[in-house]
């Protein structure tokens, strides 16, 4: 199977941690942010992630192809319970989150931008989306201090570094692609719950964080 994804992208995110939970060979194939041309013709329109079957079906959606491949391929892992306070939290970070991540994405080594026109692709349709990334640059220190405010919340809510409700649950796959995406913030503090709970699901599920390349 094909995974075509744009890296810093939340949903391909969800989309490739299943892979890695269950432990299945994939390929991963990153797209130019602004081709346009190989995500219509495969999906009708220009989106990722689409997964590609070995019959060369092509699926979009990046919850579609979680549970596709959860319920495909041997024993599901997505078995527990979901709690709605980690919904809640998602929902409540979400009003700010892309203020400070999407401007640092904008200047980073993601595959996706490896040409200039790529990444001025980008630039230029997420800024007419958000707003000026210089003026959400200069703001770094209340919205930091904000999302470390909620990371304590958070803290609170995390039963186990292995699952946030003690058990995997689709409530994972929602809440690790923020945690993965926050950490292109450079020197945020994060609770211990939280950091071993990011660290750990890293490395269960294969997909890197970003605090090596963090801004
Ligand atoms: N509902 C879709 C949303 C996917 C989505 O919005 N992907 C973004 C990237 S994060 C995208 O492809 N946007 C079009 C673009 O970047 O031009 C899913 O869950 O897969």
């Amino acid at each position: 199977m094909k995974l075509y994804v744009y890296d810093h992208c939340p949903y391909c995110v969800k989309a490739r941690m299943i892979f890695g939970l269950k432990n299945i060979p994939f390929e991963m194939i990153t797209l130019l942010n602004d081709d346009e041309e190989t995500p219509i013709s495969m999906i009708g329109q220009k989106m990722a992630p689409i997964l590609e079957k070995d019959n060369g079906n092509c699926m979009p959606e990046s919850m579609d192809i979680v549970h596709y491949v959860d319920e495909s391929f041997d024993k599901p892992v997505l078995t527990g319970k979901t709690n709605p306070a980690i919904a809640d939290w998602l929902r409540d970070v979400s009003a700010y989150l892309n203020q400070l991540l999407i401007p640092r994405y904008a200047k980073a080594e993601f595959a996706e931008f490896c040409t200039p026109s790529a990444r001025a692709y980008f630039t230029k349709k997420k800024e007419a989306a958000i707003g000026s990334f210089a003026q959400h640059l200069e703001n770094t220190p209340v919205l930091k201090a904000r999302l470390e405010e909620d990371l304590q919340r958070l803290d609170a809510l995390i039963q186990s570094p292995e699952a946030c409700n003690g058990e995997l649950s689709v409530d994972d796959i929602h809440l690790f692609p923020s945690l993965r995406g926050m950490s292109i913030v450079k020197d945020v503090r994060y609770p211990a719950k939280v950091d071993a709970y990011r660290k750990a699901m890293s490395k269960h599920s294969g997909v890197n964080l970003l605090d090596a390349i963090a801004q």
